[in-house]
């Protein structure tokens, strides 16, 4: 296994938007984030994932690029976005920022002039004079006329698909790329990137999900853009990608990751982030831990290296889906990150993951703010869910969650003036002022989890073997030479007879161990070693 900084990094996700407001318009910007860089590093933190920060119009708030080389006014200024870097360069923070290539904005010049017929841009997008039956990832078709013909939107029509069996295109990207990474940025997180090659526009076999995803998903025309990518530009720079894959399995996350492939370094799956629904994200089911563990499971033994991951901004809060923000709200927080930090792969945290925040009380539609969610809803209104069913599904699964201000204090602490979207009320001690405070909070709990992370190589590069794993509970290890981690979760509000004996010292638990009886409290997790 090849050493790399971007299998040792502890990886942090920054929304923008909603991460900390520096100049009262109650937004985020790129001055909020430097004035947390010495958090982020009394954290641990060694590398950012910063959501996009260019020109956009904000339908889909940044994921709709307008200007790949210019940053969003709302989120400051190049020279800003100059400093940011010098400020994590000066603390030995890596960022990498979001390579949003499947599509632009309708306001980038690429698409005013592709809509106008400019024989250079025409065909840098996907036109066509009728649409066929695809359906798209926020519902609905994915065709919208302008003029005399339709245009390819895998999402909200104001995101125009980007034509990638154009040559222009992929030198334009090239281009852009380039650009971020002179400025020392350390590599990309490729948005929807296993979508962007379409084979075809035939029409799709009818799906309740994304009809004709078979013309546009993991194709071959993808793998061969990714490597010229990687051979012309990333391979040239001391640096690293991953991929958000859509509906990947192990195979073909290793298709796209494995060295000899020479495409991509890691991938984001959601096959894990799928254990709890219904074919669609939008129907949830009761949470099982079982499943969840199984499927980590599987990746962990399959895939060549894994970018573990429980939340994003697009996922709601993980405490709340996976864990028991209600009864116990600490220590399933401190489970689920004891287990993202000692699972094999480069760990990923979300912002406002490490102080355990949970899902948002949003009272009406007029709450939320993703454009998503209020597509969905449209739907289900269309297809006559009653208001009360509308109401739960939508705040199951609404994106919204994960992007709530993070409450920097007790107070709130995100802006002085009333932010784009609500605080999450009744925060209580979900502050990072308190728990900043509380050597016992989950805050510090993250802390010392990153410091042994860091610490033992062999939670890095060692090997993962499953020990146990019913009901619930999961127990594995994690082995380098003579070193020996075991780890025990238990991801159950149940007390749990260990059926196992806790091998070595112990080195961490959320909670006190009185193991008379062997029993293991609810969502306890245990780290110990053996030397
Ligand atoms: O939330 C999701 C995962 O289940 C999907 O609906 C998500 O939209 C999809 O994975 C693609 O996400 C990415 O591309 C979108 C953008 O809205 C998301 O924020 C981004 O993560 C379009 O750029
Ligand atoms: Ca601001």
């Amino acid at each position: 296994m090849t050493k790399a900084f971007w299998k040792e990094s502890i990886v942090y996700q920054i929304y923008p938007r909603s991460f900390c407001d520096s100049n009262g318009d109650g937004i985020g910007d790129i001055q909020g984030i430097i004035s947390k860089l010495d958090y982020l590093q009394e954290l641990g933190v060694d590398l950012i994932w910063l959501s996009p920060v260019y020109e956009s119009p904000n339908l889909d708030f940044g994921y709709d690029v307008s200007d790949y080389l210019n940053i969003n006014p709302e989120y400051g200024t190049m020279k800003d976005m100059d400093e940011l870097l010098l400020e994590c360069e000066k603390r030995g923070i890596r960022i990498i920022m979001d390579l949003v290539i499947n599509h632009t904005s309708d306001q980038h010049q690429w698409f005013i002039k592709s809509k106008q017929k400019d024989p250079v841009y025409r065909d840098y997008y996907i036109w066509k004079d009728k649409p066929n039956n695809w359906s798209g990832f926020f519902s609905g078709t994915t065709w919208e006329k302008y003029e005399d013909a339709y245009y390819l939107h895998l999402f909200l029509k104001e995101q125009p698909d980007l034509n990638w069996h154009n040559p222009k295109v992929l030198e334009e990207v090239k281009e852009i790329m380039h650009f971020w990474l002179k400025k020392g940025i350390a590599g990309f997180r490729c948005d929807v990137i296993n979508v962007i090659y379409k084979t075809s526009l035939e029409n799709g076999k009818k799906r309740i999900a994304l009809t004709g995803k078979e013309h546009y998903h993991s194709q071959d025309g993808c793998h061969d853009i990714l490597k010229t990518l990687r051979r012309d530009v990333i391979n040239h720079y001391d640096a690293f990608t991953v991929g958000e894959t859509v509906l990947v399995t192990v195979e073909q996350a290793n298709d796209l990751i494995h060295p000899s492939r020479g495409e991509l370094d890691m991938v984001f799956s959601f096959e894990h982030m799928e254990t709890d629904q219904i074919n669609n994200k939008w129907f949830k089911t009761k949470f099982k831990p079982e499943k969840l563990i199984d499927t980590l499971i599987k990746w962990q033994t399959g895939a060549y290296w894994n970018a573990n991951y429980l939340e994003n901004h697009d996922q709601p809060r993980s405490v709340s889906r996976f864990g028991d923000d209600k009864n116990f709200h600490y220590e399933s927080a401190t489970a689920l990150m004891a287990m993202l930090l000692t699972l094999k792969g480069t760990p990923f945290i979300y912002q406002g993951q490490e102080i355990g925040m949970k899902n948002g009380d949003f009272k009406s539609m007029e709450d939320y703010k993703d454009p998503e969610t209020h597509r969905i809803e449209a739907l289900m209104k269309r297809l006559h869910f009653p208001k009360a069913l509308r109401t739960r599904l939508i705040h199951k699964t609404s994106r919204d969650h994960a992007r709530m201000p993070i409450p920097w204090t007790k107070e709130g602490g995100f802006s002085i003036s009333k932010p784009w979207i609500q605080m999450n009320d009744k925060m209580g001690t979900i502050n990072v002022e308190t728990q900043i405070e509380d050597k016992s909070s989950i805050w510090n709990q993250v802390k010392k989890l990153i410091e042994i992370r860091k610490s033992h190589e062999t939670l890095i590069y060692g090997t993962f073997e499953p020990i146990y794993h019913r009901h619930g509970l999961f127990v594995y290890e994690r082995t380098l030479d003579q070193e020996k981690f075991h780890i025990v979760i238990n991801l159950t509000n149940r007390f749990i007879k260990l059926p196992i004996e806790i091998k070595g010292s112990i080195l961490w638990s959320n909670q006190p161990l009185d193991m008379g009886n062997k029993m293991i409290k609810p969502y306890q997790a245990i780290i110990s070693i053996e030397s």
